[in-house]
């Protein structure tokens, strides 16, 4: 046996053995986390899961299987939290809408005019008012709260140019809503007829005339091309809305401590990334949206605040609202 023949078959039994046991125990042993989202690829709370990605590649390599599935190809929108309580998910972002159906206080998020702004907002979740929500959010839910993303500040975008100055103008309007009943309320708030269709089946709804409007802000508009389909944007700013990546807790319950950690650092670069660059798009997509032919309308602010929170106030929503948490949320500068 001369010495190469010898090194060949060394190297052919260790290869055997490698393939026959470590290499697939080392696959088994990575954790998957499927991410499900609507948001299409454009997005930038799509984009933000490939940061989420990226950066535990960087600080975990391979220990996780990181699955990203967009345009809901995975789960329906709305569907994500149950699928992560079943287990059958890892991870999402949900909305307040979501989480108000099993958690009813948190429906004070859900209404309109009630965060200023994205500064205030990332204050008032990442301070105490979001770490008393969010232990509720785990216990009733199942899930873990590991960052919260600006969506963006609603708007409402139509397919005809109408003159709106204030709620009563949009009346018999019909406004595509998110399908849940917190998410309807918020468009008859509005003073629109409100109607609810996935996010997915608005870009047909708004080019066939099945819905005259939707409301969305700017930056999915952009991403989503709505602006294509529609004739104009009311800038009502009703709702600087957010959404919380989240983790099932059964996923991050098995996870190390040091893992936990990762994941944590991970979500919150991605949101982070997210933040960043919806606040600089969001700022600049106006004179995008106007170079395209649309009109851009400011209506009267104040009728639309006094309108929608007065709606909300008379509501049974406000009534599960803990006693001094609008002030609470008021006082966070
Ligand atoms: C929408 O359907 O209008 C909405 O903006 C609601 C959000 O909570 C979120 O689901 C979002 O869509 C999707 O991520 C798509 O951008």
């Amino acid at each position: 046996m001369t010495e190469s023949t010898i090194n060949r078959r060394t190297l052919l039994a260790a290869t055997a053995a490698l393939g026959a046991t470590t290499l697939p125990a080392m696959a088994q042993s990575k954790t998957v986390l499927r991410i499900s989202t609507p948001a299409v690829p454009d997005d930038w709370h799509a984009k933000m899961w490939t940061v989420f990605k990226d950066a535990l590649e960087k600080s975990a390599p391979g220990e996780f299987d990181v699955q990203i599935n967009l345009n809901a190809s995975l789960f329906k929108q709305g569907t994500e939290p149950a699928a992560m309580a079943r287990g059958n998910l890892e991870l999402s972002t949900v909305s307040a809408f979501d989480i108000a159906k099993l958690v009813p206080e948190f429906s004070i998020f859900t209404a309109g005019y009630v965060i200023r702004d994205p500064a205030q907002q990332q204050k008032v979740f990442n301070g105490p008012i979001g770490a008393e929500l969010f232990k509720t959010v785990a216990e009733k839910m199942d899930i873990t709260v590991l960052s919260t993303c600006y969506l963006g500040t609603r708007q409402v975008n139509l397919r005809e140019v109408r003159n709106v100055k204030t709620p009563a103008d949009l009346k018999g309007v019909k406004l595509r809503m998110p399908g849940s009943k917190e998410w309807l309320f918020l468009g008859e708030a509005l003073g629109a007829t409100a109607t609810p269709l996935a996010f997915g089946e608005v870009y047909l709804g708004l080019k066939t005339g099945t819905i005259d409007a939707q409301d969305n802000p700017l930056p999915t508009v952009r991403a989503a091309k709505f602006y294509e389909v529609t004739k104009q944007i009311v800038m009502t700013s009703h709702l600087v809305d957010g959404i919380f990546l989240s983790i099932s807790n059964k996923s991050f319950n098995a996870l190390s401590p040091a893992q936990k950690q990762k994941v944590t650092a991970a979500a919150q670069a991605a949101a982070a990334f997210n933040n960043d660059n919806r606040i600089k798009e969001e700022a600049q997509l106006v004179e995008f949206f106007k170079k395209e032919g649309l009109q851009v309308t400011t209506p009267d602010l104040d009728a639309f605040h006094k309108s929608v929170q007065a709606t909300y106030q008379a509501s049974d929503y406000a009534k599960v609202w803990p006693k001094g948490l609008i002030e609470r949320i008021n006082a966070t500068k």
